[in-house]
């Protein structure tokens, strides 16, 4: 290693034992079934909406699938002593629904069950904490194909079934739950356009009417997972973004409030307060969807904690993107992701304190951060990922100031244990804290890796 680079890489271990945090805070990883999973039709496993969604050309960017992903299904021992190699306490995963019912409903498929009941046990044994996803937007094929998936109100009724059967099994075992990963994600991208599973493109109302519908089937499977888990922690993912408006014209202030009242409050005021947000009814007036007496009141189910995901802050202008929202995202100067997202570090310390000031949730998670970087092999093999090992400990350090203020921020989740696909992106952006190649599937521990079990090792060190 040159000089320069011997100099860059002590200034990154100080920043990481500079980092504070209580010696209970967890520290993990986390990853989505469909991303890193593979083998889709093995194990009894029915196909989802993102089988389907992939395989038609054009949709992805690199023109890949999730077909293999990083093997993981058939490399749960190696991953997991990875995982451990890493220093983690907590592994956050999500559940393939079409694992468990491979139809969406009906038969249940005991490979599925066992399969997630062999990751959970090494993952103990490992010393490692399971926290499971029940929905990371692998939707089963067949009840996409039903009634168009999330806007058939009873797929509800469905979600619940599933969520029955798997915290039934599970629950001796994972005592973590999560009913959804990011309701804005997959409605607007997914169901509003054109860009996610399963690519409707039914504008505003169809965003919705797949929302309204997914939060009344996460307030349903609260009370279940309650019943099935008595000692469960139970919560939601939101991906939120502290906003601000470009400018102090009034229609850039005005755009502001309605991209947050999109993103952020429509969620986070019908979780926590029960209700939508009354300048949001007034945004939507003309594509609202049909809301029936007492949903919100089942939709506000008290929860243990809030999960969110959060890579960047979002400077709004007024524009014409999601119609009726209105808006444009203004890119201040400055460093940017491959995936053209701005590093703002500070973004995460404003989340919290943003949710924490207005919805007060007992317990917080940062379920996800981290960003996409090229990443170059070296002739010894190492990878040397500058960009991503400050990103990761610049937000880690916002995410200890936190905690020094107050908030009740029990864990960090770096996005992702190792690299993936990622979603409409394919293979091309890399997130991970451990490399893959996807030739061989060989995975090697990047520097920013490594950088992340020392912050580990020092909270261990303090047990
Ligand atoms: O891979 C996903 C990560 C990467 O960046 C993960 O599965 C998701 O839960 C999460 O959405 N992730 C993510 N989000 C950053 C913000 C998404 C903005 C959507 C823009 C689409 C073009």
């Amino acid at each position: 290693m040159s000089a320069n680079h011997t100099n860059k890489l002590e200034r990154l271990q100080q920043l990481a034992n500079s980092i504070s945090l209580p010696k209970d805070m967890v520290l993990g990883a986390a990853t989505a079934s469909y991303q890193i999973e593979g083998a889709i039709n093995e194990g009894g496993r029915g196909p989802t909406v993102w089988d389907h969604f992939t395989h038609i050309p054009g949709n992805i960017a690199d023109g890949t699938n999730g077909d293999i992903a990083c093997d993981h299904y058939h490399r749960l021992e190696e991953d997991v002593a990875l995982m451990k190699e890493l220093g983690l306490t907590a592994y956050r995963f999500s559940i393939c629904w079409s694992r468990i019912l491979p139809n969406g409903r009906g038969p249940i498929n005991e490979d599925g069950l066992a399969f997630y009941e062999r990751l959970t046990d090494l993952l103990l044994e490992a010393g490692i904490t399971p926290y499971a996803t029940l929905y990371h937007w692998d939707l089963p094929l067949p009840l996409q194909e039903e009634g168009n998936g999330w806007l058939r109100r009873n797929l509800v009724e469905d979600y619940v079934h599933y969520v029955n059967i798997t915290t039934k099994r599970l629950g001796a075992k994972i005592k973590h739950w999560t009913t959804f990963n990011e309701l804005f994600t997959f409605t607007w991208w997914g169901y509003g356009l054109k860009e996610d599973a399963p690519g409707l493109g039914g504008g505003a109302k169809a965003a919705l009417t797949a929302s309204h519908h997914a939060l009344l089937a996460h307030g349903k499977a609260v009370p279940v997972i309650r019943k099935n888990v008595p000692d469960a922690q139970i919560g939601i993912v939101l991906d939120l973004n502290p906003v601000t408006p470009a400018s102090n014209a009034p229609a850039d202030i005005d755009a502001a409030r309605r991209f947050e009242g999109c993103q952020n409050r429509w969620y986070l005021d019908a979780i926590f307060k029960g209700q939508y947000p009354a300048d949001m009814l007034e945004t939507y007036k003309d594509v609202l969807p049909a809301i029936e007496p007492g949903d919100l009141d089942e939709i506000a189910q008290p929860l243990d904690y809030l999960g969110i995901n959060i890579y960047r802050r979002s400077v709004i202008e007024d524009g014409t993107e999601f119609a009726p929202v209105n808006f444009k995202r203004h890119l201040p100067e400055g460093q940017y992701t491959q995936m053209g997202w701005e590093v703002h570090p500070q973004c995460l310390y404003d989340i919290l304190q943003y949710v924490n000031t207005n919805y007060s949730p007992k317990q917080l998670y940062i379920t996800e951060n981290g960003a996409a970087f090229p990443d170059t092999v070296e002739a010894d093999g190492s990878i040397q990922d500058w960009d991503r090992s400050s990103y990761m400990l610049t937000h880690l350090e916002q995410a200890a100031r936190a905690i020094e203020d107050g908030i009740p921020l029990k864990g960090y989740f770096c996005w992702t244990l190792m690299d993936n696909f990622e979603w409409a992106e394919g293979y091309l952006p890399r997130f991970g804290l451990i490399h893959v190649d996807f030739g061989t599937q060989k995975r090697t521990i990047k520097q920013s890796g490594k950088l992340y079990a020392m912050v580990a090792g020092q909270l261990q060190g303090k047990l």
